[in-house]
């Protein structure tokens, strides 16, 4: 009833809404509604009341409560149950705990602020309070394990084509599945799964977006290599851009489960920064250089090295433009 008692708000743009007219149309009583008012009011909503004219919406925190989420978005699934955390230490270590005690597809754990966001290897992910969309999405999906990977790039393809529908047009991924604006890190995605041989349990997608987060504040160890919407100029509604992205991953992860992944792997290539690239591979303390070429069925990354042309898989290698030192950030 609450989000329906905000839309009223919404709809109203600032004017008055009788407390009336509202009970009457959504048939509850006016102290319930009442009561509800004072709820959204102590999550940081602010209303007007007039004894006359009743209530007027003022001011809605830029927060991604589940009733702010819920306000915008338009999936079936996704996003429809929401763990909601102020602060928590990673929203990944959540949704594998709730994914073990059963949680259903499409729920996701949403966080203001990570203590302990991580990526790949147990590196750090920065994620301060409300300047990024930190999530984690619980998938159960029917196909095999060993098309799991695939996911990696399926997120990638969802996350950028939000990304792109809320105004940053230049963003685009490179393999697997970070995505650069202007050759900077604007999203780190890490997926993880659970699976016996034959069936996956869950793959939980661990997301995050940076929206408000100036060059300055970033940790000066990536503060060249890392950007934001605020950073490229461009002002974003963190639950607008959450909902897009889901309504991205929802319509992507339901092709690859009625279709397959050939039409995941075509997008995929389609919004690539990596293919055409020349690139240097680099895993442990090996490196090699060549021109990414494409990606094979399998989602590894095809280089051309000159002589051959070498399959690369996902995981411990990192890659990045040949021409630039070694000791960059990623
Ligand atoms: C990733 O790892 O990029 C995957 C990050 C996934 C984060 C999400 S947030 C929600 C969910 N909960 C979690 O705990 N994790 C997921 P990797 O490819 O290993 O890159 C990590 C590297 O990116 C770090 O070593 C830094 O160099 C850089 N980095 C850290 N924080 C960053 C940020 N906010 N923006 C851009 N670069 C960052």
């Amino acid at each position: 009833m609450r989000n329906e008692i905000l839309e009223y708000f919404r709809k109203a743009n600032g004017e008055f809404v009788s407390g009336e007219q509202i009970s009457r149309d959504l048939g509850v009583s006016r102290t319930a509604i009442w009561k509800q008012i004072n709820v959204l009011k102590s999550r940081g909503y602010i209303f007007e009341s007039s004894t006359r004219k009743g209530y007027r919406l003022i001011y809605a925190p830029n927060l991604l409560t589940p009733l702010e989420i819920g306000s915008v978005l338009h999936t079936d699934t996704f996003g429809r149950k929401v763990v909601y955390f102020e602060t928590v230490a990673s929203t990944n270590e959540e949704a594998k705990k709730i994914a073990r005690e059963g949680a259903e597809e499409g729920t996701i754990v949403v966080a203001e602020e990570q203590s302990s966001g991580h990526g790949r290897l147990a590196r750090g992910f920065y994620s301060p309070f409300a300047k990024g969309i930190w999530f984690s999405l619980i998938l159960r999906p029917k196909f095999f394990p060993m098309e799991a990977a695939k996911c990696t790039l399926l997120a990638a393809v969802g996350v950028c084509r939000g990304i792109r529908r809320m105004g940053l047009t230049d963003c685009g991924i490179k393999w697997p599945n970070d995505i650069l604006c202007h050759g900077k890190k604007l999203v780190g995605i890490l997926t993880e799964m659970s699976a016996s041989m034959e069936k996956i349990d869950y793959i939980i997608m661990g997301i995050g977006i940076n929206t408000g987060a100036k060059k300055e504040e970033f940790p000066e160890m990536f503060r060249e290599s890392a950007t934001s919407f605020a950073n490229e100029g461009v002002e974003v509604s963190r639950k607008e851009l959450l909902a897009a992205v889901l309504a991205e991953l929802e319509a992507e992860y339901r092709i690859a489960q009625t279709e397959g992944f050939d039409k995941v792997l075509e997008d995929w290539k389609d919004l690539s920064i990596t293919i055409g690239q020349n690139v240097r591979v680099i895993f442990n303390e090996d490196s090699f250089t060549g021109r990414a070429v494409g990606i094979d069925k399998d989602g590894c990354l095809l280089v051309d090295t000159g002589t051959e042309v070498t399959r690369v898989i996902a995981g411990d290698v990192s890659i990045r433009p040949a021409d630039r030192p070694v000791d960059l950030g990623r």
